[in-house]
C-alpha cells in the first residue's frame, strides 16, 4: 500500500493508524501547491481532489477521504482495537466522533490556515474552535481515551487537529484533560514513529 501524505496534515491520522497497526506500506510525500508528489507523479491523476490523504492499494486502486482510509485500516488489523466490530455501539460511537472531528473541528480550522481570510474570519474560526475544544475536554474528564479503555482511529484523527491548535496557539488553558490525553498520545510508539517519519520531531 502507497499513503500519500503531507507532513503535519490530516494525512497524519491515517499514517498514525497505519502504525497502530503495524501495516506494511510506503509513504509518498506531496507538495499540495504544486500537486506533485515526491516520485514527480502528478498527484491529480492519483487523487482528483488533489488532497492528502489518499490510499493507493496493490490492485491500483486509490482510497480517499481521511475517515473512510482509517475505517478500511483499522478493519484489516480487528485484533488492534482502533475501530469496535460491526454491530457494536463502540463502533457507531467512534464514527459519531470521526464524523465530528472532520466537519466540526477539522473544517473549523479553515480560515486559519488560509493567507485570504479576513481578521474577522480568523477570529470567529478561533472562539468557534476553542468552545469545541472545550466540549472535546469535557468528554475526556476521567478517560484515558475517547472511547475508553481502547486508543481508537477517532483519538488518531483527534491529536491531528489538536496539534494544530497548539501550533496556532489556540487558547487552551481550561483543557487539562485534553491536555493530558493529547501528552499520552504523543508518547505512544506508533504516533512518536509517525511524527519522526513525517520530520515533526
Ligand atoms: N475531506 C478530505 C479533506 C482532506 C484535506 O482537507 N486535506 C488537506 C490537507 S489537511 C489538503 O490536501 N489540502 C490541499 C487542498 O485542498 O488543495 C478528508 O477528510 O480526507
Amino acid at each position: 500500500m502507497k499513503l500519500f501524505c503531507k507532513a503535519g496534515a490530516c494525512s497524519l491520522s491515517p499514517h498514525i493508524v497505519m502504525r497502530e497497526c503495524g501495516l506494511d506500506f510506503t509513504q509518498v510525500n506531496v507538495d499540495l501547491a504544486t500537486k506533485m508528489t515526491e516520485r514527480g507523479e502528478d498527484f491529480r491523476q492519483i487523487n482528483p481532489k488533489g488532497q492528502v490523504p489518499a490510499l493507493q492499494l496493490s490492485d491500483g486502486s486509490v482510497l480517499t477521504e481521511g475517515v473512510a482510509i482509517v475505517q478500511y485500516l483499522a478493519d484489516l488489523k480487528p485484533d488492534r482495537h482502533l475501530l469496535a466490530p460491526v454491530g457494536s455501539m463502540t463502533r457507531y460511537h467512534t464514527l459519531e466522533w470521526l464524523s465530528y472531528i472532520s466537519s466540526e473541528l477539522h473544517k473549523a480550522f479553515g480560515p486559519l490556515f488560509r493567507r485570504d481570510a479576513s481578521e474577522a474570519d480568523k477570529t470567529q474560526a478561533r472562539t468557534l474552535l476553542e468552545a469545541r475544544f472545550r466540549f472535546v475536554d469535557e468528554a475526556l474528564q476521567n478517560r484515558q481515551w475517547l472511547m475508553g479503555l481502547h486508543f481508537s482511529v477517532a483519538d488518531a484523527y483527534l491529536f491531528v487537529v489538536t496539534r494544530w491548535a497548539k501550533a496556532l496557539k489556540l487558547d487552551l488553558s481550561d483543557c487539562d484533560a485534553l491536555e493530558t490525553w493529547f501528552d499520552r498520545t504523543a508518547e505512544r510508539p506508533a504516533v512518536q514513529a509517525a511524527l519522526k517519519a513525517e520530520g515533526l520531531i
